[in-house]
């Protein structure tokens, strides 16, 4: 198997491209995906400096690598969600990367913010699935870190089989707001909102964990002992036996959905937006989604006091 680029030997092949490639051209292609993705989808400019949330695993800390050998001018941004081992040793993998480099990381544990709150105790409190409660935090908490430290774009590690896997759901249940959302580019509603942005929509899980190996990133391994039994890897699988059978599947479904089908949901309404009356961030009603999830909290603790 010879190197699609440079004909040298091969080390990586990748049927969805019909290609193989030595290790340099491998990078190499990475690299420039990312590069083309962010360039053709205007994600953000040369002089734009991007927050990116590392989750310590493969998908972020490689995106981060990438931007960074690009010469973009990056910040990381961790977040402790307070789940046991798993947190402990994704902020280690984060941190670790980030010294090793010399690369301002900000890390945030959710138990030590004014709320209070892991993700853990909220799933228990309100009785949600904890990918939930995980979700509405990283949101509230990744929009807040890029608004104060004023960042424009917000960049996070999706992946192709991410998007797949999502476009899927989306299409199961014909999420028809969510479809009108799910675009590589998120164009912010509010002024205290960041562009967001996904510039690994275009490489698959296998290319990045590959990129990550062959660049000597440190990642942790391990999944979030939540993921286990998530309709996300359901979908997951179901995608990796048609990619199996038929290469490029996954590529496909994602890349024609934003050129010819996502246009025709883009027109659904946007919800008015006005700001938290408790953390200034935008809501749709009088409190934003975190906010209502952290008063939720509350006055689950205060029954249980009273019950006791
Ligand atoms: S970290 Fe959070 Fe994921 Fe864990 S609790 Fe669910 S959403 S599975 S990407
Ligand atoms: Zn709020």
């Amino acid at each position: 198997m010879k190197c699609k680029r440079c004909t040298d030997k091969a080390i990586v092949q990748l049927r969805s491209h019909n290609a193989a490639f030595c290790k340099p051209c491998f990078v190499f292609f990475f690299q420039r995906t990312v590069e083309r993705a962010i360039a053709r989808e205007h994600m953000f400019a040369r002089d734009e400096r991007v927050l990116v949330a590392v989750s310590g695993g493969k998908d972020s800390l490689a995106l981060w690598d990438v931007l960074v050998d690009l010469g973009y001018e990056t910040e990381g941004l961790y977040l402790g969600l307070g789940i046991g081992a798993y947190s402990s040793a994704s902020e280690q993998k984060a941190r670790a990367f980030a010294e090793k480099r010399g690369l301002p990381l900000q890390v945030v544990p959710l138990d030590e913010t004014e709320d209070g709150l892991g993700i853990p105790a909220v799933a228990a409190a309100t009785r949600r699935p904890p990918c939930s409660a995980c979700g509405t935090f990283k949101r509230h908490h990744f929009d807040r870190a890029a608004f104060e430290g004023g960042f424009p774009v917000l960049a996070t590690g999706h992946n192709l089989d991410d998007e797949a896997a999502r476009l899927l759901g989306n299409v199961l249940h014909w999420q028809v707001p969510y479809l009108a959302k799910q675009q590589p580019v998120l164009v912010p509603t509010h002024p205290r909102f960041a562009r967001k942005v996904r510039p690994l929509f275009r490489t698959s899980e296998l290319e990045s964990a590959t990129y990550a190996f062959l660049r000597g990133i440190d990642y942790v391994v391990e999944e979030c002992p939540n993921s286990h039994g998530a309709t996300q890897l359901v979908y997951k699988d179901i995608l990796n036996r048609l990619e199996h059978s038929m290469p490029g599947s996954k590529l496909a479904f994602v890349i024609d959905f934003l050129s010819r089908g996502q246009p025709l949901f883009a027109s659904a309404p946007e919800a008015d937006l006005r700001e938290c009356e408790r953390c200034g961030m935008p809501a749709t009603g009088d409190l934003c989604g975190y906010c209502r999830l952290v008063a939720e909290v509350g006055r689950r603790h205060a029954q249980a006091v009273a019950h006791s």
